[in-house]
């Protein structure tokens, strides 16, 4: 898969009100690169219909696509990829659905899971909730920097750090070894989201505080 630095997840309950294409454009602007459509509430044909506007936002900017859980509704709209869950359809099966040429990413919770993620052939893989988060209802306990490190130390795929990362304790997940950031509510819920995804690339690539 193409990579990427700063990963952004719809969350429209922390911007009320705003426009979720025009959100996740102004993080788009700000340096996003991979954006992933999260909807645990919406009917399935709401969710359909915010992906196909979502796909023709990313395809316009050049950015990377995922649905979250909903496979039928990736392949419908074209996504460039998938992510899932301990608890959704094995990655053999989903790789079945989806096919070779599909990212498929999942969230994993400790050492075991990365390690299963990798062999069975899974693009990149979450590593989180690192802090504290109220953007994810059955969330498992924080599983620290620590989990970070173990990660960047062994395994060889893509991971993308999530959970309670904010723009005043980035740099302790940088430390820990993770290169890729994903946030929610940090990045949706901001005042200035064009200027807080900034403010993450620069972190990120070490150039600013
Ligand atoms: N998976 C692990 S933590 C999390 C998800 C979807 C929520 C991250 O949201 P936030 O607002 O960046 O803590
Ligand atoms: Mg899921």
């Amino acid at each position: 898969m193409k990579d990427f630095k700063l990963y952004a997840i719809t969350g429209e309950e922390f911007h009320p009100g705003k426009d979720l294409i025009a959100v996740m454009e102004e993080a788009i602007l700000g340096g996003v690169d991979i954006i992933q459509l999260r909807d645990k509430k919406s009917s399935k044909r709401d969710v359909l219909e915010k992906a196909r506007k979502l796909k023709e936002l990313t395809k316009k900017h050049g950015v990377t696509f995922i649905v979250n859980d909903h496979i039928d509704v990736a392949l419908a709209v074209d996504a460039d990829g998938i992510h899932i869950g301990q608890d959704d359809l094995p990655l053999s099966e989903a790789r079945k659905i989806v096919g070779e040429d599909k990212i498929i990413g999942i969230s994993t919770h400790a050492i075991e899971e990365a390690r299963e993620a990798e062999k069975n052939g899974a693009d990149y893989i979450g590593v989180g909730p690192v802090f504290h988060t109220k953007s994810k209802v059955d969330v498992v306990d924080p599983v620290t920097t620590e989990y970070v490190k173990q990660v960047a130390n062994e395994i060889k795929i893509p991971f993308v750090a999530i959970g309670g990362i904010k723009l005043h304790n980035v740099e302790q997940v940088l430390n820990a070894g993770a290169t890729r950031i994903c946030a929610i509510s940090e990045i949706v819920g901001s005042e200035d989201i064009k200027g807080t995804c900034e403010a993450f690339i620069k972190k990120i690539n070490r150039e600013a505080n």
